[in-house]
């Protein structure tokens, strides 16, 4: 027992004059008194050889002896920020790295660069032009007449400066141009930011985009419009996509025809985004009318197209389930987040 009490008094001198100031001489220090064959540990190994009447004593003097010890390190590891020093070795290069919070692109732009690389491969290349147009090129070239309650203030922008300038209601404009400097075969999707007067809703936004698209050349037909049409749902929406032609009316086409698909949203059962009638409205599209062709020079009895346009934010409803159009320009993150991974 002297013997023992000796060493620990000797032991704790010790301790106390042990300078304690580098990552290594804490390990070595850790080492020497704490580890599993250091001083603290082999003196309660000793506890064997106390007698039974003297145990409870020692225990409590090695416990005393094994906190002082213990003070000691963690004192040394707060008092000089040691315990925060790292050293090449303790570098683990396994561990992934912090990732960078990326952005995700907006719904609108994954759609509009899938409707891009689909038409792309069946040769349609991408034509754009000014979200600020003339009355030429929004609506006198395409056929839409002087009374066309489309010219409505109610339903369009114009600039206050000059009357004859407007906020584009489709992206129709943009194919005017083009046909005017370019002669067939034109084959162009246009695809673009687009404003109408109304009021925001859940179902009604004042901006909103669209893709426009037309094909000029002989020989062009109503089935290549609707061969290309149907190749462009089955790319967007899967080989099983069904679809039917209604006949129809705008001013740019005759003959006119809309296109429905099947319900994506409730497999035809029935709900909401198609009414229960288990198809939805997808696009306006037909033969381009041949007076529009004559606006730009384009000879009618040589030449025939079609053309088509279709909303944006439509096909990315039926994609991912977006009920509301607003969601589309609040830019609220958890919405946004959720297209990080999309593709
Ligand atoms: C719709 C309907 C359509 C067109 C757009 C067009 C453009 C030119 C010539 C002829 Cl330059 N037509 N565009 C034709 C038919 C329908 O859009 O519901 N859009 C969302």
């Amino acid at each position: 027992m002297e013997e023992l009490l000796k060493q620990i008094a000797a032991y704790k001198e010790e301790i106390a004059s042990t300078v304690v100031n580098t990552v290594d001489s804490l390990e070595a220090y850790r080492i020497k008194f704490l580890g599993t064959k250091g001083i603290v540990k082999n003196l309660f190994g000793e506890m064997r050889n106390v007698p039974n009447e003297k145990k409870k004593e020692f225990g409590q003097i090695l416990n005393e002896f094994k906190q002082f010890a213990e003070s000691k390190y963690e004192e040394a590891k707060e008092s000089t920020d040691i315990g925060h020093q790292s050293s090449v070795n303790d570098i683990d290069l396994s561990l992934p790295e912090d990732s960078l919070p990326l952005g995700a692109r907006h719904p609108i732009s994954l759609v509009k660069n899938q409707i891009i690389h689909i038409f792309g491969r069946l040769g349609f290349s991408v034509a754009e032009g000014p979200e600020i147009e003339d009355d030429w090129h929004n609506f006198t070239a395409l056929n839409l007449p002087e009374n066309h309650p489309a010219r409505d203030m109610q339903d369009t922008f114009y600039i206050n400066q000059n009357p004859d300038w407007l906020l584009r209601t489709h992206t129709s404009s943009v194919q005017a141009r083009v046909m005017e400097k370019q002669k067939p075969p034109i084959r162009i999707i246009c695809p673009g930011r687009v404003y109408r007067n109304e009021t925001i809703s859940a179902r009604a936004h004042c901006f909103f985009h669209q893709t426009e698209g037309l094909y000029v050349d002989e020989n062009v037909s109503f089935a290549d419009l609707k061969q290309t049409l149907y190749f462009f749902v089955q790319e967007m929406f899967g080989k099983d996509v069904k679809v039917r032609f209604r006949p129809s009316y705008f001013p740019f086409t005759e003959p006119s025809a809309e296109m429905d698909i099947n319900c994506r949203i409730c497999g035809g059962v029935g709900c909401n985004v198609c009414k229960h009638t288990g198809w939805v409205e997808i696009l306006g599209s037909g033969m381009v009318h041949p007076k529009m062709l004559e606006n730009f020079g384009i000879d009618s009895n040589k030449y025939t197209g079609f053309a088509f346009g279709m909303g944006i934010e439509r096909i990315c409803q039926l994609k991912y389930r977006i009920n509301d159009l607003r969601l589309y320009s609040q830019n609220d993150v958890r919405f946004l987040k959720q297209f990080v991974n999309a593709v």
